[in-house]
Protein backbone atom coordinates (compact mmCIF):
# COMPACT_ATOMS: atom_id res chain seq x y z
CA UNK A 1 0.00 0.00 0.00
CA UNK A 2 1.59 3.39 -0.43
CA UNK A 3 0.96 6.35 2.03
CA UNK A 4 -1.64 8.20 0.39
CA UNK A 5 -3.83 5.11 0.34
CA UNK A 6 -2.40 4.15 3.90
CA UNK A 7 -3.03 7.41 5.18
CA UNK A 8 -6.54 7.48 3.53
CA UNK A 9 -7.38 3.75 5.05
CA UNK A 10 -5.88 5.54 8.75
CA UNK A 11 -8.31 8.31 8.21
CA UNK A 12 -11.44 5.68 7.84
CA UNK A 13 -10.02 3.28 10.54
CA UNK A 14 -12.48 5.82 12.24
CA UNK A 15 -14.22 2.43 11.33
CA UNK A 16 -11.81 -0.08 11.33
CA UNK A 17 -7.64 -0.06 11.90
CA UNK A 18 -5.31 -1.08 9.51
CA UNK A 19 -2.58 -3.79 10.33
CA UNK A 20 -0.12 -3.55 7.54
CA UNK A 21 1.54 -0.94 7.71
CA UNK A 22 4.93 -0.89 5.58
CA UNK A 23 8.00 1.04 6.42
CA UNK A 24 7.52 2.87 3.47
CA UNK A 25 4.07 4.20 4.07
CA UNK A 26 5.05 4.54 7.67
CA UNK A 27 8.13 6.92 6.48
CA UNK A 28 5.88 9.13 4.36
CA UNK A 29 3.55 9.51 6.87
CA UNK A 30 6.18 10.87 9.67
CA UNK A 31 7.64 12.99 6.86
CA UNK A 32 4.88 14.90 6.27
CA UNK A 33 4.89 18.57 6.76
CA UNK A 34 4.45 19.29 10.16
CA UNK A 35 1.46 21.06 9.82
CA UNK A 36 -0.33 18.21 7.80
CA UNK A 37 1.01 15.53 10.07
CA UNK A 38 -0.29 17.15 13.02
CA UNK A 39 -3.75 18.04 11.32
CA UNK A 40 -4.03 14.46 10.17
CA UNK A 41 -3.06 13.13 13.42
CA UNK A 42 -5.77 15.10 15.07
CA UNK A 43 -8.39 14.65 12.62
CA UNK A 44 -7.71 10.84 13.31
CA UNK A 45 -7.96 11.64 17.13
CA UNK A 46 -11.16 13.36 16.90
CA UNK A 47 -13.16 10.15 15.12
CA UNK A 48 -12.22 7.56 18.01
CA UNK A 49 -11.62 9.93 21.07
CA UNK A 50 -13.08 13.09 22.76
CA UNK A 51 -10.29 14.85 22.11
CA UNK A 52 -10.35 17.11 25.58
CA UNK A 53 -9.68 14.24 27.72
CA UNK A 54 -6.66 12.51 28.79
CA UNK A 55 -6.93 9.12 30.46
CA UNK A 56 -4.93 9.43 33.98
CA UNK A 57 -2.45 6.56 35.19
CA UNK A 58 -0.58 6.16 38.58
CA UNK A 59 2.75 3.89 38.82
CA UNK A 60 3.83 2.14 41.65
CA UNK A 61 6.88 0.28 41.86
CA UNK A 62 6.32 -2.86 44.03
CA UNK A 63 9.57 -4.22 43.97
CA UNK A 64 13.02 -1.85 43.49
CA UNK A 65 16.32 -2.37 41.49
CA UNK A 66 18.71 -5.43 41.55
CA UNK A 67 17.17 -6.59 38.47
CA UNK A 68 19.89 -8.66 36.83
CA UNK A 69 18.62 -7.63 33.01
CA UNK A 70 20.91 -5.03 31.95
CA UNK A 71 18.31 -2.52 29.82
CA UNK A 72 20.94 0.43 29.21
CA UNK A 73 18.46 2.85 29.99
CA UNK A 74 17.53 1.52 33.26
CA UNK A 75 18.40 2.31 37.30
CA UNK A 76 17.16 -0.52 38.57
CA UNK A 77 19.81 -2.93 36.77
CA UNK A 78 22.01 -4.58 38.86
CA UNK A 79 24.82 -4.13 35.80
CA UNK A 80 24.89 -0.47 36.26
CA UNK A 81 25.94 2.00 39.35
CA UNK A 82 22.79 4.28 39.73
CA UNK A 83 22.98 4.36 43.14
CA UNK A 84 19.38 2.90 43.47
CA UNK A 85 18.78 1.08 46.62
CA UNK A 86 17.18 -2.31 46.08
CA UNK A 87 14.43 -3.06 48.00
CA UNK A 88 12.39 -6.14 48.43
CA UNK A 89 8.68 -6.82 47.44
CA UNK A 90 6.65 -4.62 48.79
CA UNK A 91 3.64 -5.60 51.24
CA UNK A 92 0.08 -5.95 49.74
CA UNK A 93 -1.53 -3.65 51.94
CA UNK A 94 0.73 -1.19 51.65
CA UNK A 95 0.04 -1.52 47.78
CA UNK A 96 -3.55 -0.69 48.60
CA UNK A 97 -3.10 1.94 50.71
CA UNK A 98 -1.17 3.70 48.12
CA UNK A 99 -3.73 2.54 45.22
CA UNK A 100 -6.44 4.22 47.47
CA UNK A 101 -4.60 7.64 47.64
CA UNK A 102 -4.48 7.52 43.99
CA UNK A 103 -7.76 6.53 43.30
CA UNK A 104 -8.69 9.40 45.49
CA UNK A 105 -6.35 11.78 43.73
CA UNK A 106 -8.28 11.11 40.69
CA UNK A 107 -6.57 8.43 38.90
CA UNK A 108 -8.25 5.46 36.73
CA UNK A 109 -5.67 3.14 36.80
CA UNK A 110 -3.60 1.75 38.87
CA UNK A 111 -0.15 0.20 37.48
CA UNK A 112 2.69 -1.82 39.83
CA UNK A 113 5.62 -2.08 38.07
CA UNK A 114 8.67 -4.69 39.28
CA UNK A 115 12.03 -4.97 38.69
CA UNK A 116 12.45 -8.33 37.61
CA UNK A 117 13.60 -10.95 34.87
CA UNK A 118 10.27 -12.59 35.33
CA UNK A 119 8.30 -12.99 38.22
CA UNK A 120 9.35 -16.01 40.24
CA UNK A 121 6.74 -18.42 41.44
CA UNK A 122 7.15 -17.70 45.35
CA UNK A 123 5.83 -14.16 44.18
CA UNK A 124 2.63 -15.32 42.17
CA UNK A 125 0.27 -15.43 45.55
CA UNK A 126 1.53 -11.80 46.86
CA UNK A 127 1.11 -10.49 43.27
CA UNK A 128 -2.52 -12.07 43.05
CA UNK A 129 -3.64 -10.49 46.22
CA UNK A 130 -2.21 -7.17 44.73
CA UNK A 131 -4.72 -7.29 42.00
CA UNK A 132 -7.26 -8.66 43.51
CA UNK A 133 -6.95 -5.77 46.45
CA UNK A 134 -6.98 -2.61 43.96
CA UNK A 135 -9.56 -4.45 41.59
CA UNK A 136 -11.66 -3.97 44.39
CA UNK A 137 -10.98 -0.36 44.97
CA UNK A 138 -13.11 -0.09 41.37
CA UNK A 139 -9.72 0.84 39.41
CA UNK A 140 -8.27 -0.71 36.72
CA UNK A 141 -5.23 -2.58 37.23
CA UNK A 142 -1.90 -3.30 35.01
CA UNK A 143 1.25 -4.52 36.31
CA UNK A 144 4.36 -4.81 34.43
CA UNK A 145 7.14 -7.85 35.82
CA UNK A 146 8.97 -8.87 32.97
CA UNK A 147 8.71 -12.03 30.89
CA UNK A 148 5.56 -14.23 31.42
CA UNK A 149 4.71 -17.26 30.22
CA UNK A 150 1.40 -18.49 29.53
CA UNK A 151 0.59 -19.92 32.38
CA UNK A 152 1.51 -16.77 34.88
CA UNK A 153 -0.79 -14.70 32.18
CA UNK A 154 -3.40 -16.55 32.85
CA UNK A 155 -3.37 -16.70 36.10
CA UNK A 156 -2.52 -12.81 36.34
CA UNK A 157 -6.07 -12.30 33.94
CA UNK A 158 -8.11 -14.62 36.53
CA UNK A 159 -6.57 -12.58 39.83
CA UNK A 160 -8.92 -9.91 37.62
CA UNK A 161 -5.53 -7.83 35.95
CA UNK A 162 -6.89 -5.90 33.09
CA UNK A 163 -3.47 -4.46 31.43
CA UNK A 164 0.12 -6.16 31.38
CA UNK A 165 2.57 -3.76 30.49
CA UNK A 166 5.80 -4.80 28.26
CA UNK A 167 7.65 -2.95 26.07
CA UNK A 168 9.13 -3.69 23.04
CA UNK A 169 11.05 -0.20 23.73
CA UNK A 170 12.60 0.04 20.09
CA UNK A 171 13.00 -1.23 16.57
CA UNK A 172 14.29 -4.88 16.80
CA UNK A 173 17.54 -4.00 14.60
CA UNK A 174 18.53 -1.30 17.42
CA UNK A 175 17.52 -3.59 20.43
CA UNK A 176 20.74 -5.77 21.02
CA UNK A 177 22.53 -2.25 21.46
CA UNK A 178 20.44 -1.43 24.39
CA UNK A 179 19.76 -5.14 26.21
CA UNK A 180 22.02 -7.88 26.03
CA UNK A 181 20.07 -10.03 28.68
CA UNK A 182 17.20 -10.86 26.45
CA UNK A 183 16.08 -10.51 22.66
CA UNK A 184 13.20 -8.85 21.08
CA UNK A 185 11.66 -12.50 20.24
CA UNK A 186 11.63 -12.57 23.97
CA UNK A 187 9.77 -9.61 24.06
CA UNK A 188 7.04 -10.82 21.51
CA UNK A 189 6.45 -13.84 22.80
CA UNK A 190 5.51 -12.40 26.12
CA UNK A 191 3.15 -10.31 24.33
CA UNK A 192 1.55 -13.21 22.60
CA UNK A 193 1.15 -15.21 26.13
CA UNK A 194 -0.60 -11.47 27.37
CA UNK A 195 -2.63 -12.01 24.37
CA UNK A 196 -3.65 -15.51 24.18
CA UNK A 197 -4.38 -15.02 27.83
CA UNK A 198 -7.23 -13.22 27.48
CA UNK A 199 -5.33 -9.38 28.63
CA UNK A 200 -5.20 -5.96 27.51
CA UNK A 201 -2.06 -5.20 26.16
CA UNK A 202 -0.18 -1.95 27.16
CA UNK A 203 3.36 -2.06 24.68
CA UNK A 204 5.26 1.05 23.46
CA UNK A 205 9.01 2.35 24.32
CA UNK A 206 11.44 4.61 24.54
CA UNK A 207 12.57 7.31 22.54
CA UNK A 208 15.77 9.11 22.65
CA UNK A 209 18.39 6.36 23.50
CA UNK A 210 20.19 7.68 20.42
CA UNK A 211 18.59 4.79 17.75
CA UNK A 212 17.47 6.59 14.52
CA UNK A 213 14.42 7.82 13.23
CA UNK A 214 14.37 4.67 10.97
CA UNK A 215 14.21 3.01 14.45
CA UNK A 216 11.04 5.56 15.45
CA UNK A 217 9.67 4.24 12.86
CA UNK A 218 9.98 0.45 12.57
CA UNK A 219 9.00 0.52 16.95
CA UNK A 220 5.82 1.33 15.25
CA UNK A 221 5.13 -0.36 12.24
CA UNK A 222 6.04 -3.33 14.80
CA UNK A 223 3.80 -2.28 17.54
CA UNK A 224 0.61 -1.45 14.79
CA UNK A 225 1.27 -5.09 12.81
CA UNK A 226 0.82 -6.75 15.93
CA UNK A 227 -2.41 -9.09 15.42
CA UNK A 228 -3.95 -6.26 17.71
CA UNK A 229 -2.15 -3.05 18.15
CA UNK A 230 -1.68 -2.27 21.86
CA UNK A 231 -4.77 -1.23 23.92
CA UNK A 232 -2.27 1.67 25.39
CA UNK A 233 1.22 2.61 23.51
CA UNK A 234 3.40 4.40 26.63
CA UNK A 235 5.92 6.57 24.70
CA UNK A 236 8.76 7.42 26.74
CA UNK A 237 11.09 9.96 26.39
CA UNK A 238 14.40 8.70 27.90
CA UNK A 239 15.37 9.99 31.18
CA UNK A 240 18.93 9.61 30.98
CA UNK A 241 20.54 7.78 34.87
CA UNK A 242 23.50 8.71 36.09
CA UNK A 243 25.67 5.56 36.09
CA UNK A 244 23.84 3.27 33.49
CA UNK A 245 24.67 3.72 29.42
CA UNK A 246 22.59 6.33 28.48
CA UNK A 247 23.39 8.75 31.37
CA UNK A 248 24.87 11.20 28.89
CA UNK A 249 22.48 10.11 26.27
CA UNK A 250 21.62 13.63 23.50
CA UNK A 251 18.30 14.44 24.30
CA UNK A 252 15.27 14.04 21.44
CA UNK A 253 14.65 16.77 19.37
CA UNK A 254 11.27 17.99 20.73
CA UNK A 255 9.77 18.23 17.03
CA UNK A 256 11.10 15.15 16.54
CA UNK A 257 9.50 13.65 19.54
CA UNK A 258 5.94 15.08 18.35
CA UNK A 259 6.26 13.49 15.12
CA UNK A 260 6.79 10.39 16.59
CA UNK A 261 3.54 10.92 18.77
CA UNK A 262 1.54 12.12 16.01
CA UNK A 263 2.80 8.92 14.14
CA UNK A 264 1.72 6.63 16.74
CA UNK A 265 -1.61 8.40 17.07
CA UNK A 266 -2.47 7.80 12.83
CA UNK A 267 -1.01 3.78 12.94
CA UNK A 268 -3.22 3.06 15.89
CA UNK A 269 -5.99 5.21 15.57
CA UNK A 270 -7.93 3.34 18.56
CA UNK A 271 -5.01 3.25 21.31
CA UNK A 272 -4.68 5.20 24.25
CA UNK A 273 -1.22 6.96 23.23
CA UNK A 274 0.46 7.78 26.72
CA UNK A 275 2.99 9.99 26.75
CA UNK A 276 4.81 8.79 29.62
CA UNK A 277 8.09 9.20 31.18
CA UNK A 278 9.97 12.56 30.32
CA UNK A 279 7.76 14.84 30.91
CA UNK A 280 9.71 17.11 33.31
CA UNK A 281 12.19 17.88 31.08
CA UNK A 282 9.18 19.31 28.56
CA UNK A 283 7.93 22.50 28.49
CA UNK A 284 4.36 22.69 28.56
CA UNK A 285 4.04 23.98 24.84
CA UNK A 286 5.45 20.64 23.98
CA UNK A 287 3.34 18.32 26.06
CA UNK A 288 0.32 20.89 24.46
CA UNK A 289 1.63 19.30 21.03
CA UNK A 290 1.59 16.01 22.00
CA UNK A 291 -1.86 15.91 23.21
CA UNK A 292 -2.44 17.92 19.82
CA UNK A 293 -0.93 15.23 18.11
CA UNK A 294 -3.35 12.49 20.10
CA UNK A 295 -1.71 11.70 22.74
CA UNK A 296 -4.76 10.83 25.57
CA UNK A 297 -3.12 9.23 28.85
CA UNK A 298 -0.46 10.11 31.03
CA UNK A 299 1.58 9.24 34.42
CA UNK A 300 0.35 11.51 36.80
CA UNK A 301 2.09 11.75 40.77
CA UNK A 302 5.38 12.84 41.49
CA UNK A 303 7.53 9.95 40.90
CA UNK A 304 7.28 7.05 38.28
CA UNK A 305 8.98 4.23 39.25
CA UNK A 306 11.92 5.51 40.19
CA UNK A 307 12.41 8.78 38.55
CA UNK A 308 10.73 12.05 39.14
CA UNK A 309 6.80 13.50 37.14
CA UNK A 310 5.58 16.25 37.26
CA UNK A 311 3.40 16.73 40.20
CA UNK A 312 -0.64 16.42 40.70
CA UNK A 313 -0.50 20.71 41.09
CA UNK A 314 1.51 21.31 37.93
CA UNK A 315 -0.48 18.92 35.56
CA UNK A 316 -4.25 20.53 36.64
CA UNK A 317 -2.59 23.76 35.87
CA UNK A 318 -1.51 22.24 33.20
CA UNK A 319 -5.17 21.05 32.31
CA UNK A 320 -6.75 24.01 33.10
CA UNK A 321 -4.79 26.22 30.66
CA UNK A 322 -5.50 23.90 27.94
CA UNK A 323 -8.84 22.86 28.93
CA UNK A 324 -8.09 19.55 29.25
CA UNK A 325 -10.70 17.49 31.74
CA UNK A 326 -9.49 13.29 33.03
CA UNK A 327 -11.08 10.59 31.97
CA UNK A 328 -14.15 10.46 34.18
CA UNK A 329 -14.49 6.60 36.29
CA UNK A 330 -17.79 6.15 35.11
CA UNK A 331 -16.33 6.38 31.15
CA UNK A 332 -14.29 2.88 32.28
N1 LIG B 1 11.08 -5.02 34.54
C1 LIG B 1 9.94 -4.90 33.72
C2 LIG B 1 10.27 -4.83 32.26
O1 LIG B 1 11.32 -4.35 31.88
O2 LIG B 1 9.42 -5.24 31.47
C3 LIG B 1 9.06 -3.75 34.09
C4 LIG B 1 9.60 -2.43 34.55
S1 LIG B 1 10.46 -1.46 33.32
C5 LIG B 1 11.15 -0.21 34.34
C6 LIG B 1 9.18 -0.68 32.36
C7 LIG B 1 9.57 0.23 31.24
O3 LIG B 1 9.97 1.51 31.73
C8 LIG B 1 10.72 -0.17 30.34
O4 LIG B 1 10.34 -1.11 29.40
C9 LIG B 1 11.06 1.15 29.68
O5 LIG B 1 10.32 1.32 28.49
C10 LIG B 1 10.64 2.19 30.71
N2 LIG B 1 11.80 2.89 31.28
C11 LIG B 1 12.66 2.40 32.20
N3 LIG B 1 13.64 3.29 32.49
C12 LIG B 1 13.41 4.37 31.73
C13 LIG B 1 14.07 5.62 31.56
N4 LIG B 1 15.19 5.91 32.22
N5 LIG B 1 13.56 6.53 30.70
C14 LIG B 1 12.42 6.23 30.02
N6 LIG B 1 11.75 5.06 30.13
C15 LIG B 1 12.23 4.14 30.97
C1 LIG C 1 6.21 2.60 30.66
O1 LIG C 1 6.23 2.49 29.43
N1 LIG C 1 6.73 3.62 31.34
C2 LIG C 1 6.58 3.41 32.76
C3 LIG C 1 5.71 2.12 32.82
N2 LIG C 1 5.65 1.72 31.46
C4 LIG C 1 6.07 1.03 33.72
C5 LIG C 1 7.86 3.38 33.48
C6 LIG C 1 8.70 4.61 33.27
C7 LIG C 1 9.91 4.47 34.10
C8 LIG C 1 10.74 5.69 34.08
C9 LIG C 1 12.00 5.56 34.84
C10 LIG C 1 11.87 5.31 36.30
O2 LIG C 1 10.94 5.77 36.97
O3 LIG C 1 12.77 4.62 36.82
FE1 LIG D 1 14.98 -4.72 34.87
FE2 LIG D 1 12.84 -3.75 33.62
FE3 LIG D 1 14.86 -2.12 34.35
FE4 LIG D 1 15.22 -3.83 32.38
S1 LIG D 1 13.76 -2.14 32.40
S2 LIG D 1 16.64 -3.47 34.06
S3 LIG D 1 13.99 -5.57 33.04
S4 LIG D 1 13.52 -3.24 35.70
Amino acid sequence: MNAELQLSVAVGSIHGASHDWTREAAQAVHDLPFNDLLFQAQTIHRGNFDPNRVQLSRLLSIKTGGCPEDCGYCSQSSHHQSGLKASKLMEVQRVIAEATKARDAGATRYCMGAAWRSPKERDMDAVVAMVEGVKALGMETCMTLGMLDLDQAQRLKQAGLDYYNHNIDTSERYYSEIISTRTFADRLETLANVRDSGMKVCCGGIVGMGEEKADRIDMLVTLANLPEPPDSVPINMLIPIEGTPLGEADAIEPIEFVRTIALARIMMPKSHVRLSAGRTAMSDEMQALCFFAGANSIFVGDTLLTAENPGEDKDSALFRRLGIKPFAREAL
